[in-house]
């Protein structure tokens, strides 16, 4: 079994700095070597650790979404090499970056994964808006509405190139507490399967990620597609983070999420994304980063016992 490990350090999806410094960060911190010691060929893939050469000259907002054409344009090159390592039979494993990147990855492994691909998408927001409904212009939270084509009538400048693999019944949410009233209402219109923080307190964090695999993936035949955003964690376990939401997951239940997602063994991608080593302490960097690793190592089959 062979992982490769993509740095995807794009940040212009949203406006703070230093998120496109986690994938150095978390190898730093030894993830490939943890991989390997899971019985792991690790394959690092520095392609996009840096991202200014696909920076355009001018890039001018198209109505509030700021960055359109370098967003596009890492999206764009982040895809095909999700691509070839699934392709290859490689699980393509991207470290981010901001959320923005998910139209690449996803657009990679639905590539050669097609319609049956499942989406886990473990956030406190839904990244679900729209050309009209995105109050900040920030891409990152608007990659699922891309992906599925609900952006606008005309493709978004700098993202002609997506094609709408992706099935709206093929993806579900676990941990939204964020959620914009345009977001409500698209979720709503579209029939989007979402566990929201009031499901995992009412049901318990097994019971929803059971329900959650019920409605994407049945038989757990199915090839998945694991997005993890670290600010689906409560703030006071994954502290360094741009857009921090109190109410979240415990670290238990995030690691929960991934070693049940492990177990189906169908996961074929995942994303590690928003973690911004610029802030907060020491502290909380140390916290957030060593989480950040040992998810990555619970999805790719780490046990307790
Ligand atoms: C908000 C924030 N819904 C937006 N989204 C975030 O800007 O569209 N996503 N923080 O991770
Ligand atoms: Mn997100
Ligand atoms: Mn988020
Ligand atoms: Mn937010």
């Amino acid at each position: 079994k062979a992982v490769g490990i993509i740095a995807a350090a794009l940040s212009a999806g949203q406006r703070k700095s230093g998120v496109d410094t986690a994938p150095i960060v978390l190898n730093e911190h030894g993830l490939s070597t943890q991989l390997e010691q899971l019985g792991w060929q690790v394959k690092v893939n520095d392609m996009l650790q840096n991202c200014e050469p696909w920076r355009p000259e001018f890039d001018p907002d198209v109505g509030r979404i700021k960055e359109p054409r370098f967003v596009g344009a890492v999206n764009k090159a982040l895809a095909e090499e999700v691509r070839q390592h699934c392709a290859r039979g490689e699980l393509a494993l991207t470290l981010g970056g901001d959320h923005s990147l998910a139209v690449g990855t996803i657009s990679g492994s639905t590539s050669v994964y097609g319609d049956e691909l499942c989406v886990v998408w473990v956030d406190a927001h839904s990244d679900i808006n729209s050309f009209e409904s995105s109050p900040s212009g920030n891409l990152h939270g608007c990659p699922l509405a891309i992906l599925l084509d609900l952006f606008s009538d005309k493709p978004l400048v700098g993202f002609e190139w997506v094609k709408p693999i992706l099935k709206k019944e093929r993806l579900v949410y676990i941990g939204l507490r964020d959620v914009d009233e345009g977001e409500k209402r698209i979720l709503r219109e579209n029939n989007i399967k979402a566990f929201s923080m009031y499901d995992v307190d009412k049901y318990g964090i097994g019971k929803v990620v059971e329900m959650a695999l019920d409605h994407v993936n049945p038989a757990r035949t199915l090839p998945i597609h694991l997005s993890f955003d670290v600010d689906a964690l409560d703030p006071t376990v994954a502290p360094s983070t741009g857009t921090p939401v109190r109410g979240g997951l415990t670290f238990r239940e995030g690691h929960f999420i991934c070693e049940e997602i492990a177990a189906t063994g169908q996961l074929v991608a995942m994303d590690l994304v928003e973690v911004n080593p610029s802030l907060g302490d020491k502290v909380a960097l140390e916290q957030t980063v060593k989480i950040g690793c040992s998810l990555v190592r619970c999805a790719l089959g780490e046990t307790l016992l």
